[in-house]
């Protein structure tokens, strides 16, 4: 017993020398750690007689529970007094000018910043976003689109294939963020109002095209919508994005072969010295295409063309960042060059509303 008293002393006083948290592990590892002297002693119990096991052990018990309290009453004691000292020496001087912080530091991307400006415009005519895939099924990407399987259409829309899955199911990287359209209509009846933002993927690389871009669709499933509604829309959508009080389109008859009838649409504007100025001139440029969605595509998505119809647009979201925020070289987006990021990225916390202002 005298022992154990002996080492309650050495251990009590251990712990009150214990200048710091670390020199106080070192103390807890001493007695309380696998080879510590109190577990040594609790260990050697197994070899003592009943009767000896019974007192010897409530001793060394008693003993551990003092220490295991002495421990954490000192722990708080040199945890509050590590905190005075810290807050002793860091002084902070408040007309020292602000840090840059890591915010100030980081950019926005471009593609990013017109993702926000979208869904803040879009948002506001009720449309809610929906997202899906890069890797999507052959079905959703085409089939489903009225791409019948060596529709010659799809040779617009060549993309990176991967072996069947094991239901043989061919799976590709998305064209074009429309699946998520049918994903869409396959898991919600009308009324519908999304748009579909996204990375996009073709195998054409070259001045103006990348492998991997990025678009924005939309689409509009009810009883009643009509082409009416659709110039309507991307009216007041080009209006607000370019920021400008006044827009004219111009609707071109095209081909989609997922759209019946399907249109190109061209904005008007003037370009001098290289700029590009929105709502006024008398030069047109090409922005996006879309049409009245296909009665085929309504039925293939479990929608009866007799009661539903609706209209969807496209529209390449890298090239409207360069028409708004007149970026030359569309390469430039996905190089990660952080002098391009400084120049044309978009501060963290000037997040676009419509309130504020969408561009900073
Ligand atoms: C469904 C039905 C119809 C989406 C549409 C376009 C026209 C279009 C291009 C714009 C620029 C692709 O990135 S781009 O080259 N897209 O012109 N997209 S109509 O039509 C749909 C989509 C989904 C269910």
């Amino acid at each position: 017993m005298a022992d154990l008293e002996d080492l309650k002393t050495a251990l009590l006083s251990d712990i009150a020398a214990a200048a710091d948290e670390s020199a106080l592990e070192a103390v807890r590892v001493a007695s309380l750690g696998k080879k510590g002297s109190i577990s040594t002693l609790l260990s050697g119990l197994g070899k003592m007689s009943p009767d000896e096991r019974k007192t010897e052990g409530a001793a060394i018990n008693t003993l551990k529970e003092a220490v295991a309290a002495a421990l954490s009453a000192r722990r708080g004691v040199l945890k509050d007094a590590a905190l005075e000292a810290r807050l002793a020496n860091e002084t902070l001087d408040v007309t020292l000018p602000v840090r840059p912080h890591g915010a100030a530091a980081g950019r926005i991307h471009p593609i990013s910043q017109v993702m926000d400006e979208l869904a803040e415009i879009f948002a506001d005519m009720g449309f809610s976003i929906a997202e899906g895939p890069d890797i999507e099924t052959d079905d959703y990407n085409f089939t489903k689109l009225n791409f019948p399987p060596d529709h010659p259409a799809r040779d617009m829309h060549d993309t990176f294939f991967f072996h069947p899955d094991k239901q043989g199911r061919r799976k590709v990287l998305r064209t074009h963020t429309s699946p998520v359209q049918v994903r869409t209509m396959l898991a919600q009846k009308p009324p519908i109002r999304v748009i579909c933002p996204g990375r996009t993927y073709r195998c054409d690389s070259d001045q103006t095209h990348t492998p991997m871009f990025h678009q924005v669709e939309g689409l509009v499933i009810d009883r009643s919508s009509n082409l009416g509604h659709l110039k309507w829309i991307l009216e007041e959508f080009l209006k607000a994005f370019f920021e400008t009080p006044t827009v004219n389109l111009r609707f071109r008859p095209s081909y989609f072969p997922f759209t019946e009838p399907s249109m190109e649409v061209d904005v008007q504007c003037s370009r001098k010295d290289g700029e590009i100025r929105f709502g006024e001139g008398s030069d047109w440029l090409e922005i996006l295409g879309c049409g009245m969605v296909h009665s085929n595509v309504l039925r293939n998505c479990g929608l009866d063309p007799e009661i539903y119809q609706g209209f969807a647009w496209g529209i390449g979201i890298d090239r409207l960042a360069m028409l708004k925020y007149g970026m030359p070289d569309l390469r430039a987006f996905f190089e990660a060059d952080v002098r391009w990021l400084k120049h044309y990225g978009f501060r963290p916390l000037d997040f676009p509303s419509l309130a504020s202002g969408l561009s900073p």
